[in-house]
């Protein structure tokens, strides 16, 4: 089977916590490649089409300010079930339930914050891989 891409990002609390190497490992040592790597800040247009899907909910503009609030690191990602396989060691959305051994569940913090402050974003579909990989890397 093919590989597959997904667009991993980390979040601007990842990247003010020291965290982008820690995470960047994790993906090594599972064995994915990294086609595309920077790290920018971007402003809340780019942030309300990244999460267009979550418009209208409680916590969408707190979301696209804290994605704004300082510099993410946006990664390319391939390997066979990237998609699948990045979301699964990033863990839960809540930090709190996150298993242990992942992402989130080892480093996440959810201390009361208006939006999860939980270090990383990865697609969850190829559908959603592809417009999200096509947002963030035009060129590639
Ligand atoms: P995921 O990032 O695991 O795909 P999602 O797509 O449902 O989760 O939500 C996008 C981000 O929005 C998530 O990483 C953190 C934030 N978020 C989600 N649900 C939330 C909630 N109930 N309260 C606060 N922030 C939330
Ligand atoms: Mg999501």
């Amino acid at each position: 089977t093919q590989p597959e891409r997904t667009l991993v990002l980390i979040k601007p609390d990842g990247v003010a916590r020291r965290l982008t190497g820690e995470v960047l490992r994790r993906v090594e040592a599972k064995g994915y490649s990294i086609v595309a790597l920077e790290q920018r800040t971007v402003g809340a247009d780019l942030l309300r089409e990244h999460y267009a899907e979550h418009e209208g909910k409680p916590f969408f503009a707190p979301l696209v300010e804290f994605m704004s609030s300082g510099p993410v690191v946006a990664a390319v990602v391939e390997g066979h079930r990237s998609i699948e396989g990045f979301r699964a060691l990033a863990g839960a959305t809540d930090p709190t339930t996150a298993a242990p051994g992942t992402i989130r569940g080892d480093l996440g913090r959810d201390w009361g914050t208006a939006v999860v402050q939980n270090i990383v974003h990865g697609s969850d579909s190829p559908e959603s891989a592809a417009r999200e990989i096509g947002l963030w890397f035009p060129a590639l």
